[in-house]
Parts: C-alpha cells; structure tokens; sequence
C-alpha cells in the first residue's frame, strides 16, 4: 500500500450524538471512494467501522474505530466514534489525533446533549468543524430545521453550504453553494454521482441562501469585509479561498447534507474535508516540552520519532493492538522504539494501516499518519513512545472516575479463574472501568460510568474471553470520611506462653480537602518507636482504612500524623504494629465524627421545552441542583448536580416523562457529604448486601 507524506494527509474524527448515522455515513465515504467493494450497513451488521461483536449486536457504536481512504491523491483517515454518553470519552481520544471533526447532526432530532459534549470537546482543541446534516432522506427531515437547531446550540457561524435537492424520500442530490452546481446520486446506493446545473426550482432559494453564505464569509475576514461593502458581493474566488480560511480558523462551520443510507452526498462531503481540512504539515502538534511547557511539534519527517498512543484494543485473536498517530519522524516496520514513557524498548514487527478489523501492512509511516501495532509488550493508551531526544509530552486523555459498581459473580471455577486476566485487558481498552475485590467481602466489583457501560463490559467478556458472569444489582460508590481532628491511640499486647506481642502508637487524624485521599506523616522523634516499625502502623491504617468503619466504604480525605508510641526490645515486631495502627485508627474514628460521601453527578437534560417544569421539579425530588437552564429553538437543556443515588432509575422518568423525546448525560463532578437522614439506609443496606461480613478480628 502506498505511503503517505503529512501534506497528503488527513485526519477526521466523525463526533456527533448516538444514531445521527455516523457510522452508516463513514460506510457509504468509504464505498464511495473505492476503499471497500461493498455498501455496508448498520441495520445489517456488515459495516467497516461497527466491526465489533458488540456493537454490532446493539448497533451502536462501543469504541473509536478506524479507517481510511484516498480521494484526489490525499489519504483520509477518518475515525468513527461513539454518541451514546458512556462512550463519549472515546470520542474525545479520536479528536485528539484528528486536525477537523465531522460533526454529525441528525434532520430531525437536531442537536441532542452528546453533540454539544462533542462540539465543546472540539471547540477545546481549537478544531475545525464541518457538519454533515445526515438522514436527510427520512420522513419529517428538513435541512432549515436542523439548522435552527445548529444555529440555537453553536451559532451563526454554522452555515449551509449547500442545499438538498428533494425532500424526504425524494433526497437525491444537493446544490453546491460556493460553484452553484449540482449534484445528483443515483438511486440504488451505488453513489454514482452526475453533475449539473442548479435545478430551476432551486435557483432562487440557492441564490439567497448563497448570499447569506457570502455575508458570513465577509464577516470573517476584514479585507473581505471592505470588498463586500464596496461591491454588495465577493466574486466566485474570494469567496472559495475566504471560505476556506474561515473553516480553517474555526471561524465558519459550513453545514453539508446527507444520507449515508441513501448513500447521498458523500463526494462533495470528501473534496471539502481534503480542501478545507488542514493537513498535518500545517497545524502542529500541541503537547508538552520535557519542563512541561507547551509547545507545538511539526509533523516532520526528518524530525526525531514521536509515537502518541490513543487507544488500545483488546482482540481476542490478535491480543493487544495499539492505534497510535506518528506525530514526528518516521517509523519502520520491523524496528525497536523506546517507549519513553515508561522507559523501555519496545518492538514494532508489522505495522498497519487499518480498515476496521483488517489491517494491511505498511513499510513504514511518516509523521501524521494514524497507525496500528499488535502485540507491544507494554505500552499503554496514553504513552508516548520514540526517539530518546524526542523531548515531547502529550498531556494524556482523561479517563472518567467511575460512578457507580456492581457485584459480579463468576459462573463456574473455570470463569473464575479466566475473570482476572480478562478483565485486565479490558482495563486496557477501557480505563475508565475499575475492577476490585471487595476487601471486606471479598466480592468482586465491576465500576463505570452507568448500567450499559457494565452491560457492555460483562458481554465483552463472554463474547471476547468467554467468561460468564452473573450481576448482581448496582452499588454507589460511597466513601467515609472525618469532619474532626482528634488524637488516638493504639496498642497491641499480646502475652501467649513464651514470645509476646508488643506494638504502641499515638496518632493525629485531621480532615483533608476532598480528592486528597490518605496522606501519612512521620512525626517521631527520638526513636519512641523504631524506623523500621513506622511503616508497618502506617500499612495497618491503609488495611483497614478502606475496609471502612461506617458501613464497609474506603475512608478518605484525612492525615494521620504519627507522634509518638513505644515498644519492646524482644516482643515488637512489623505485625504488632501494624495492628497497633488499625487500633489506633479505629480509636480515631469513634471520636472523629465520620460521615459518608456520595457522587455528585454533572447532569444535563434535553427535551422539548414542554416538559421543562416536569423534568425540573422531578431532579428537585431526586435532590438535584439547577444549575442552569437553556433555551434551544423548541428544545431545553437543563443543567443540574444530582447525587448518583438519585440517578439509578432516571432513564425510564425521563422516558416516559418526555414520550422518549428526551435525552440525558451525566458525567462525575465531584464526592459530596451524604444528608445525615439517609445516612441509615446506607448503612443498613450496606450491612445487608455484604452479608454482615465480620471486621477481622484484632
Ligand atoms: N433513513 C436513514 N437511516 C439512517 C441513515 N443513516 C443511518 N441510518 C440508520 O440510523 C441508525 C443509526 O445509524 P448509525 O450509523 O449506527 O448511527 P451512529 O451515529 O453511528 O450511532 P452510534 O454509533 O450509537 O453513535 C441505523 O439504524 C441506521 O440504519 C440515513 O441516512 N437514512
Ligand atoms: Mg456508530
């Protein structure tokens, strides 16, 4: 396969919210530009991108996914993503190593919560964005009405460049605004595409929305701004070329009209990401110098290699593969690249370019281009591999805490023993899933961002592992903390027959700001108790400090400061003190006032304005805080912190609220004190799901 240089290369991510047809239109680019033979199809399981078990069985998309095609000599990578809310952190990965997102924006439903996420996402990276108005071929679809629904969210700067010709079903073909030309695609989904002038019926409706196209223009760019005053238009080449600047700067977002089903308007969608799309030569890299200030990295051949990792995949087959974008340098198959991250070599054998699941070899790549290696040994979504002298950092994508767990139980021995590997790899695919063993009850717990997030998880691991599980109902994940400082004391004496036990410590136990943790401070003087024995209290307070003290959850958020203690030449030992510490812990906590803390969860909520009085009283019943309330065209956005406890059963209320025209995210904002009324529940129900699991005995 031929080799691309950064000037001939571009990287898309396609964002937008869960069903606006991303997938389906990245099926239809690539059939339109020769890069597969056949029209897959979401609805049939058989696209490029939606290759996965999973999310071919759901339809939705689970994860970034890759692929590439050439349109007029250029290479475009183009990275599918997820919509629906617990995926979106993948999204966000994919506009890290894209230089333009395609925003997509459903006709009818306009723009839903997941697409003001992706758009502000892309707005932070300082990104360009064209938007592609898809399903236009579906009853009740209108370009006007979508674009109100652009235009109220994002501004006027989103403007139509170009106009759909036929309504509905009727969709065939759109009008170029900028050359007033047409484009008219053949019925059978081929996308044999004939070119032609502006349909009569058009030409006004074309003519006008074309001098609103030229009024943005001019408004961008002051030179233009002066000829448009001077002449009351621009001509034909000011308005192309200042187009393009003005996509470019993030200064327009031209809106283009599709059907990736319909396989309708695809071509002129892959000349504007080649002409307005930046290649890699021009926009560089931002990251991080070594001394951690930010610097910018050309996409230089000759320059030392720098590899960014922004995704891994966990294949059944093929064990870990590793999508990287070369950022600088140029990298060749069947050589070793220092991982700098984590300082060690790695070896790269095959290196691909890849299509979905299929890869095909290359020689080597060069800087800009997004790439895939199987079987690295270490590295990780986020490091930076390369030359040693590279000097780079890329700051790392932010995984998600999780918010909410669930116990899981393994079917049989044999899945049991398979779980912990498994889900090790998983982790690797998916950060922002956590998987512990419950200290005290010793079962095992399942973390992430909501229900489906789980559901998807524990199907991975049957479809992929072959481990069955079974779920047991979710659990918040509470945590303890102290609003007061205290001292304590711990001491362990033990006399049985001939060696005895002997360890004693004073403590010091203050609350910190939330998010600190556990922090330990080593405040003896004078050797009251030994060096030596000093970790062990503090290794005793970490035991049992995340076995909890109220109802079973990790206590955080506080200092011990060890003071003082004593010991015994013959009869101290590590063990002794480490049991000394958990006394003195649990010392501390009778008097330091512990309470619990909950997730707060950033909530925003999306539905037709009607139902905003419904929707807000019911997040005031669920202990929610308006934060904010938007208007969107006939849409509301409303902002709010709810607690997660709260959230567990929100799905159906604003379903059945809203007659499923609503639509939600939640993401983690912050721990926040549990109301003392409730606290009794939590404990009781705590008490109840561990099974009354006994403290070990001191
Ligand atoms: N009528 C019509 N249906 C479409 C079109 N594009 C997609 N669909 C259908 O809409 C549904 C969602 O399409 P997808 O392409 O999977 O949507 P997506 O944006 O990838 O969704 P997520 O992967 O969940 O983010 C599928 O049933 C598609 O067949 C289109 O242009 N016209
Ligand atoms: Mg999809």
């Amino acid at each position: 396969m031929k080799v691309f240089d950064a000037a001939g290369i571009r990287n898309v991510a396609v964002v937008g919210h869960s069903g606006a047809g991303k997938t389906q239109l990245v099926s239809a680019l690539l059939l339109d530009a020769g890069a597969v033979n056949r029209f897959g199809k979401v609805d049939e399981g058989t696209t490029v991108t939606d290759y996965d078990e999973e999310a071919i069985a759901r339809k939705h998309t689970l994860a970034a996914s890759a692929a590439y095609l050439e349109w007029n000599k250029q290479k475009i990578n183009v990275i599918d993503t997820p919509g629906m809310g617990n995926f979106l952190t993948d999204a966000k990965a994919a506009l890290r190593v894209a230089e333009a997102a395609i925003v997509a924006v459903d006709a009818i439903s306009g723009v839903q919560v997941s697409t003001e996420k992706v758009w502000t996402a892309a707005e932070e990276l300082r990104l360009p964005r064209l938007i592609a108005c898809t399903r236009l071929d579906r009853d009740r679809a209108t370009l006007a009405r979508a674009v109100d629904s652009i235009q109220a969210a994002f501004g006027r700067s989103c403007v139509p460049v170009q106009l759909p010709i036929g309504d509905e079903r009727q969709f065939k073909g759109v009008v170029d605004l900028v050359a007033m030309h047409a484009y008219r695609f053949a019925d059978d989904g081929s996308g044999k595409v004939t070119e032609g002038e502006v349909p009569a019926d058009l030409e006004s409706e074309a003519k006008s929305a074309r001098d609103g196209l030229i009024e943005m223009v001019a408004e961008a760019d002051d030179t233009l701004m002066e000829k448009f005053f001077e002449h009351g238009t621009l001509t034909q080449e000011e308005l192309s070329t200042g187009l393009a600047r003005a996509v470019r700067a993030g200064k327009i977002f031209p809106v283009f009209c599709t059907s990736g089903l319909q396989n309708v308007g695809m071509q002129p969608l892959m000349d504007a990401v080649v002409t307005y799309v930046p290649s890699p030569a021009e926009r560089a890299f931002p990251g991080n110098s070594v001394s951690g200030d930010v610097v910018e990295r050309q996409a230089d051949d000759k320059a030392p290699l720098v590899l960014w990792v922004w995704k891994t995949i966990a294949d059944q087959f093929a064990g870990r593969i590793t999508l990287f974008r070369v950022i600088s340098g140029t990298l060749k198959a069947d050589s070793t690249v220092h991982n700098l991250t984590r300082d060690m070599p790695e070896r790269f054998g095959h290196i691909f370019a890849v299509q979905g699941k299929t890869q095909t070899q290359l020689t080597e790549m060069h800087a800009g281009d997004i790439g895939a290696v199987a079987k690295l040994k270490d590295a990780r979504t986020n490091d930076v591999l390369g030359d040693k002298a590279a000097g780079f950092n890329v700051p790392p994508i932010v995984f998600p805490e999780p918010v909410l767990s669930y116990a899981i139980e393994p079917k049989s021995r044999n899945d049991e023993d398979k779980i912990g590997p498994a889900m090790h790899r998983l982790q690797e695919e998916d950060p922002s899933i956590n998987y512990i063993r419950d200290p005290q009850t010793q079962e095992l717990l399942l973390a992430g961002q909501g229900q489906l997030h789980i559901e998807v998880t524990v199907a991975k691991l049957r479809r992929r592992f072959g481990v069955e599980v079974t779920l047991k109902p979710p659990r918040i994940a509470y945590r303890e903390t102290i609003t007061m400082r205290v001292e304590a004391h711990g001491r362990h004496k033990k006399q049985t027959g001939g060696h005895g036990q002997f360890g004693d410590c004073k403590i010091t136990m203050e609350p910190l700001p939330r998010g600190s943790d556990f922090e330990f401070v080593d405040d003896i003087f004078g050797g009251s108790i030994p060096r030596q024995y000093v970790p062990a209290v503090e290794r005793g307070i970490q035991d049992t400090r995340l076995r909890g003290y109220l109802a079973g959850y990790p206590v955080v958020d506080f200092r011990v400061t060890v003071t003082d203690g004593s010991y015994h030449d013959v009869d101290s030992s590590e063990m002794a003190f480490r049991l000394a510490g958990r006394l003195a812990f649990r010392d501390a906590m009778t008097r330091a006032r512990p309470t619990l803390l909950e997730p707060i969860m950033n909530v925003e909520v999306y539905a037709p304005s009607d139902f905003a009085g419904d929707l807000m009283g019911d997040l005031n019943s669920r202990r929610g805080r308006i934060a904010g309330m938007d208007t969107r065209g006939a849409s509301t956005v409303i902002r709010a912190t709810v607690p997660m406890a709260e959230m567990l059963t929100y799905e159906q209320t604003l379903t059945s609220t809203t007659g499923g025209r609503g639509a939600y995210h939640m993401e983690f904002s912050h721990y926040d004190e549990v109301p003392g009324h409730l606290h009794g529940k939590i404990i009781a129900a705590s008490k109840a799901e561990r099974g009354h699991a006994k403290e070990e005995e001191e």
